[in-house]
């Protein structure tokens, strides 16, 4: 019985993605037994996380497992949750790209809305309601246009969770801020600036295109994020938690500082779609603005208030907005680096000349 009470088990959802690779770092070190739930993919998809298994080629041993599934199906998430009985769930999976949820609205519906109501049936069908813990990653988008800055947990529009009050369940909305690191996925701004900005420093690529310069994001390191999707499950009574750095930044900012990083001063010039970023020095013009990175609605201003985090399990953020800019550059000077050598190099680069980013 107290082997029972003592288990440490969990079952990340995206566990392949930036959030789910850090957050399997952390359980793996506090001595969890960590379950994935990834697709299958025509190609690799598990990058992130192959080195998390003792034998990253054949993906086996030690205390990481994966497992096949899809947040459309409910069967197989009984299925996975009632053979390991998790008794923390994270719920991470999601289609995270904001634009892309403009174009894909039905499907981002299904795996991002009713994926989590399939997730949290499926803790109820397999019995484990009064023992799992929740938690759901949520979103500083759900504040949109809002007057209220900075944004707390009592800001209008945050969700309630029917499951939290009905059944009874330890369930958390931990309402994240953006958050960025190297791992962060290619069509995000933050890492589009850094790998671009990476290939023009090597003489690999000449200019950077990019939609709204102006919108403000308050951003953090994902690594500092996941300790707190952790700690919110392990407070006496769930609830719902602002995680944010406290300092809001515009995209413009992001791009000079990356630009600053490799000894590079940019100057702006022209207005709207015309606009461009030059090199202080030379003249060369490095960013341009395309308007098919637009949004057809913007969040123009996010910045958080984690102060109740910080009072109730003494949370804050280690990495400042610099370190952060800093740590994913240096990771995509290295990794483009490695790219210009080999032959890879080629369908990077006619990947990105298709424009094949968002
Ligand atoms: P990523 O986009 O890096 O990861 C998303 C993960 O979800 C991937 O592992 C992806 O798998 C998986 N996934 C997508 N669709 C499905 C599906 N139908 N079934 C199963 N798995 C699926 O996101 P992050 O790690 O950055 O974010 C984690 C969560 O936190 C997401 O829900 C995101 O919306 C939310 N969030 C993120 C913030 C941020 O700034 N990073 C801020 C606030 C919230 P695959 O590789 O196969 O596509
Ligand atoms: P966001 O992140 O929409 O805040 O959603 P993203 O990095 O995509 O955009 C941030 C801001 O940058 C502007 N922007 C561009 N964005 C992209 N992707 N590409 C561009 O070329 C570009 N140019 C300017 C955007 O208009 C926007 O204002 C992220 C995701 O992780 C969500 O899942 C999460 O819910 C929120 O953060 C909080």
């Amino acid at each position: 019985m107290a082997l029972e009470q003592n288990r440490k088990v969990a079952l990340i959802t995206g566990v392949n993605g930036q959030d789910g690779s850090y957050l399997s770092e952390f359980l793996l070190n506090k001595g969890y037994e960590v379950h994935g739930i990834i697709r299958r993919a025509s190609s690799f998809n598990t990058s992130r996380i192959d080195h998390l298994h003792v034998d990253p080629y054949a993906h086996k041993g030690g205390r990481f497992h994966l497992h096949y599934g899809d947040m459309t199906d409910s069967s197989c998430l009984v299925k996975i949750i009632g053979r390991i009985k998790p008794t923390e769930v994270y719920n991470l999976a999601a289609q995270s790209h904001v634009k892309v949820s403009f174009d894909l609205s039905e499907y981002t519906a299904e795996v991002d809305a009713v994926g989590t109501l399939r997730l949290l049936d499926a803790i109820r069908t397999c019995g484990l309601e009064n023992t799992t813990k929740f938690y759901q990653a949520s979103t500083s988008e759900l504040y949109g246009k809002v007057a209220e800055v900075p944004q707390n947990e009592k800001t209008p529009f945050y969700p309630r969770s029917p499951y939290g009050e009905a059944y009874n369940m330890f369930a958390c909305n931990g309402i994240l801020f953006n958050h960025e690191s190297p791992r962060r996925g290619e069509t995000f701004v933050t890492r589009k600036i850094t790998r671009e900005v990476a290939k023009i420093h090597l003489g690999l690529s000449q200019c950077l295109e990019l939609g709204n310069l102006d919108s403000k994001r308050d951003w953090g390191h994902a690594k500092d994020y996941v300790e707190a999707m952790w700690l919110m499950l392990q407070q006496e009574s769930p609830e719902d938690y602002v995680i944010a750095s406290g300092e809001t930044h515009s995209v413009r900012e992001f791009v000079e500082l990356a630009f600053r990083h490799v000894g590079k001063e940019i100057v702006w010039e022209g207005k709207g779609t015309e606009e461009v970023g030059k090199e202080k020095d030379t003249g060369v013009v490095r960013v341009r603005i395309n308007s098919k990175y637009f949004r057809p609605t913007e969040v123009d201003l996010l910045l958080g208030d984690a102060s109740k985090a910080k009072a109730k399990f003494n949370w804050s953020p280690k990495v400042t907005f610099h370190e952060l800019v800093k740590d994913m550059m240096k990771s995509d000077i290295e990794l483009m680096q490695k790219k210009s050598h080999g032959v890879k190099s080629w369908f990077y680069n006619l990947h990105d000349t298709l424009g094949i980013y968002i």
